[in-house]
């Protein structure tokens, strides 16, 4: 898979040289290139924004500049590396899975990213993340993108304020290049995370020493006995799930719920009927 950033911040995307997204690059399963939009700027201060047309405060990115830069990156299909683009800092195009094209654009009022988007753009050939500042980039680029048939994906990593689309181009590169085979060490930690208790938090994980600090691992944790062990983390799962996302427990497909789930949700104040998990009638749920 090739994904291209293009930022004014070049220097914000280093840390995609460590750890797993690092070694997946070394490695040649990703070809990752980040950009200096300012290379596409044509004037002598390299200006990437302008005010905004109606008024207002802040800055817009100029349509211009962006349309230079995401023609040039979108015209390099299936080429190897070297475009003589300053801030660039490829590896050579590996040859990636049959797939379409994907521009990602961060935005505050974007479509949530979550796990399933992730997945979805592991099985793409290429992203292209570009990565705004200021009060956001003119809302005709991505139109126009999409108007070419390119898959525009505008997302938010949640409801909060960033500076610019850098921190969520991070997160992007890291969630979807975990997914690429090969990357992570052991496949069956992924397998385990899509069905192990699909649509639900985590069970809280323990290791040695089994003290610590006065407080003890859960006894059945060293037990050995694995139908119990599954039993209890499914409960810890359920029980954690309630408190902290009952949005995700409403979710939950009423056939995925066993007797022991349903009476651990009855305890915790719901119940499951063929509407699904619902709180109990006066309980108040969330
Ligand atoms: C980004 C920015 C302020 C305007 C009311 C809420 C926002 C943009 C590019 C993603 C998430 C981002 C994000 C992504 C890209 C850019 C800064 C500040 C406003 C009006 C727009 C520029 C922010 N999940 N949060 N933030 N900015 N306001």
């Amino acid at each position: 898979m090739r994904i291209d950033v293009v930022t004014i911040f070049p220097e914000y995307l280093a840390p995609l040289e460590l750890s797993l997204v690092g070694k997946a690059r070394t490695a040649g399963l990703l070809d990752l290139r980040v950009h200096d939009l300012r290379s596409w700027a044509t004037d002598r201060h390299r200006t990437v924004d302008d005010s905004p047309l109606g008024g207002g405060a802040g800055m817009v990115m100029r349509p211009d500049v962006w349309g230079e830069a995401l023609d040039t990156l979108l015209g390099e299909d299936g080429e190897d590396g070297e475009d003589g683009e300053d801030g660039e800092d490829g590896e050579g195009a590996v040859p990636g899975p049959a797939g379409p094209t994907v521009l990602l654009v961060p935005t505050p009022s974007g479509d949530r990213f979550d796990q399933r988007t992730a997945e979805r753009l592991a099985g793409s050939r290429r992203i292209l993340v570009a990565c705004g500042r200021y009060e956001g980039i003119d809302s005709r680029v991505a139109d126009h993108y999409r108007a070419r048939g390119v898959q525009v994906l505008e997302i938010s990593l949640g409801d909060y304020v960033l500076n610019g689309g850098e921190v969520a181009a991070l997160v992007v590169v890291e969630a979807v290049a975990r997914l690429l085979p090969g990357v992570v060490g052991n496949p069956e930690s992924l397998v385990e995370e899509s069905h192990g208790a699909a649509g639900l938090l985590e069970y809280p994980v323990y290791t040695r020493p089994p003290v610590w600090r006065d407080q003890e691992v859960p006894e059945v944790l060293l037990s050995g006995h694995h139908a119990r062990i599954a039993r209890w983390r499914r409960d810890r799962a359920l029980e954690r799930t309630a408190r902290r996302r009952p949005d995700l427990l409403r979710a939950l497909p009423a056939d995925e719920l066993d007797r022991a789930d349903r009476a651990v949700l009855e305890a915790l104040g719901w119940t499951v009927d063929d509407g699904g998990v619902v709180p109990q009638p006066g309980a108040v749920a969330d």
